[in-house]
């Protein structure tokens, strides 16, 4: 029986042997926010010969280098530059609690789920977002990832997870991330103690409207790079946050 979120100590899906490098060389989560992609026609690779294929070959692959790395940059700057202050006026509160829930979700065993994956809320409201998980299994975050063990945009700066306030998890503890990259807001959540679960909370405000996606960045799905199973089905570590005016 596989059985990665029974126990902390038996985690195959997860927390196996699997060198640290192919792991990180397929789940880089800078890929997802905008990855850009080149393949050199068919005829170039036959005529190796043809310069102009050749130079033409060598300009765009350094324009796609260039963009990619702009991209990257970008996206970090994104996620860590502090916030802006808020021309925004106050909206009152709201509570979002979420649930990451493992073991009886037909049809992928014991992948771990969010529930509650899409809500709205206003521009200016304080939103607390309480996320109750019972997931006892890590997905140590690695390379690119490692980003997101911090709390980013709460009001607070930090976050309180088990009635302690903490502004990282240590990576190796992370279980999930509760990551808004369009709204700069990112709370990691720790590894429940097994057998029971454990409360994250953390309150931001949004400073514009739109829809958003939030997603888990810790590679907690199925497969050699923890990239499949929850992580790349619709709903399950990933959601939609529309703010409204
Ligand atoms: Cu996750």
């Amino acid at each position: 029986m596989s059985s990665r979120h029974t126990t902390g100590a038996s985690n195959p899906g997860r927390d196996s042997a699997r060198g640290p490098l192919a792991r990180l060389g397929a789940m880089d989560p800078l890929d997802r926010l905008g990855r850009l992609s080149w393949r050199r026609p068919a005829t170039f690779a036959r005529n190796g010969g043809v310069v102009i294929g050749s130079i033409a070959g060598i300009l765009v692959g350094l324009a796609v280098t260039v963009a990619l790395v702009g991209g990257i940059a970008a996206g970090v700057t994104r996620l860590t530059r502090s916030n802006p202050p808020a021309a925004i006026k106050p909206h009152g509160q709201v509570t979002e609690t979420m649930e990451i829930q493992t073991g009886t979700l037909a049809g992928f065993g014991d992948q771990p789920q969010y529930s509650n994956p899409d809500w709205t809320v206003h521009v200016g409201e304080r939103v607390t977002v309480k996320i109750v998980s019972f997931d006892d299994g890590t997905a140590p975050l690695m390379g690119a990832q490692m980003m997101y063990d911090k709390v980013e945009g709460s009001t607070t700066g930090s976050e309180t997870a088990g009635g302690k306030t903490i502004s990282s998890v240590p990576d190796t503890n992370v279980a999930h991330t509760f990551t808004v990259v369009g709204l700069r807001f990112n709370m990691p959540i720790p590894a429940a103690p097994t057998g029971k679960s454990v409360t994250v909370v953390a309150t931001f405000i949004p400073t514009k409207t739109g829809t958003f996606t939030w997603q888990c960045y810790a590679p907690c799905g199925a497969g050699t790079n923890g990239m499949g199973g929850a992580m790349s089905t619709m709903k399950w570590m990933e959601g939609k946050i529309k703010v409204t005016a």
